[in-house]
């Protein structure tokens, strides 16, 4: 028997015992009622749905976000500049309802085409600068307000590679692990398992990283921690997707010493809480406009 035939009789082994109950048509077509729980807002193609303007505060720095890690991350970043003295980093955070569709609105569109939240758009220059990406939003105000980012580039240099790792490496952890764990209509093996596998796998590495450092680019709290904190620091203290026993989050020490010394941060405590509307009516803040509003 050849190799190539090896092949053949493994995978008819497996087609023959499990049958699949799902087969892919040949040309894909939209199905609004596939259910779960996004099946109401994402769609398979981009632009608006409907025409509505952003709206615009007093502050040059205008931010349409949710308290989801992706929000988090830019708000505690504004927090903490604040906190610093940067006066030029006072800001408006509008609510987005994601739920309701608000990131398909035409001014939404113009600030972020691929709609998802957080944008900001920086109307100190002219014309008013978008960006969109909360890892981009990050690298802005750090550059912009020169904090946040080591300025020796060996450490500069660890810092981006660790905020590149976190948008790379996330939507696994959410899109991946969290949407078949908690959100998907039915709850499938192979797919529970794959992504279980690797999130349990990003944290070992954030783990051993966290075991020799204090902060992911060293001993500095950087715009890395901003970003890595909101989604595995949520999910080693059992607050992501209910699945803290699952995934034996008590077992990532060095994550949980780290994520502990970051949530003392007043920055932190007060960005979490930004365009947050839900959980403990204290731990809420619908919009943020000025400092008084905490
Ligand atoms: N890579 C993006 C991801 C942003 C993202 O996925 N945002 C989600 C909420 S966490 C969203 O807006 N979802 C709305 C939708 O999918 O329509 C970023 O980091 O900014």
């Amino acid at each position: 028997m050849t190799k190539g035939a090896d092949h053949q009789a493994d995978s008819d082994a497996i087609d023959t015992r499990t049958p699949p109950e799902y087969v892919p048509p040949d040309v894909w077509s939209w199905d609004k009622e596939s259910g779960g729980k996004f099946a109401a807002i994402n769609r398979p193609i981009a632009g608006p749905t409907h025409a509505k303007e952003l709206a615009v505060g007093a502050h040059p720095l205008q931010l349409y976000s949710l308290a989801t890690p992706n929000g988090v991350k830019v708000a505690v970043m504004l927090e903490e500049l604040l906190e610093l003295g940067h006066v030029g980093a006072e800001y408006d955070a509008w609510f987005v309802d994601i739920y309701k569709g608000d990131q398909f609105s035409s001014g939404y569109v113009a600030a972020n085409p691929n709609s998802k939240i957080p944008v900001m758009m920086d109307h100190s220059t002219s014309p008013p600068t978008r960006i969109f990406e909360s890892g981009a939003i990050l690298l802005y105000l750090a550059e912009r307000f020169g904090e946040f980012l080591p300025d020796d580039p060996r450490e500069r240099t660890e810092a981006l590679s660790w905020l590149f790792w976190q948008m790379g490496s996330a939507p696994y952890l959410g899109g991946g692990f969290g949407h078949f764990y908690a959100y998907a209509p039915k709850k499938l093996a192979y797919p529970i398992d794959r992504f279980a596998m690797e999130t349990k796998r990003q944290l070992d590495v954030l783990d051993r990283h966290l075991a020799t450092h204090r902060y992911m680019a060293g001993d500095t709290y950087s715009i890395a921690d901003m970003a890595i904190w909101p989604w595995y620091g949520a999910l080693v203290k059992g607050l992501l997707y209910g699945a803290g026993a699952f995934l034996s989050v008590e077992t990532y020490e060095h994550v949980r010493r780290w994520t502990d010394e970051i949530a003392e941060r007043p920055a932190v405590q007060r960005g979490r809480r930004v365009n947050r509307v839900w959980g403990n009516p204290k731990t809420q803040l619908r919009e943020r406009h000025s400092p008084d509003d905490f």
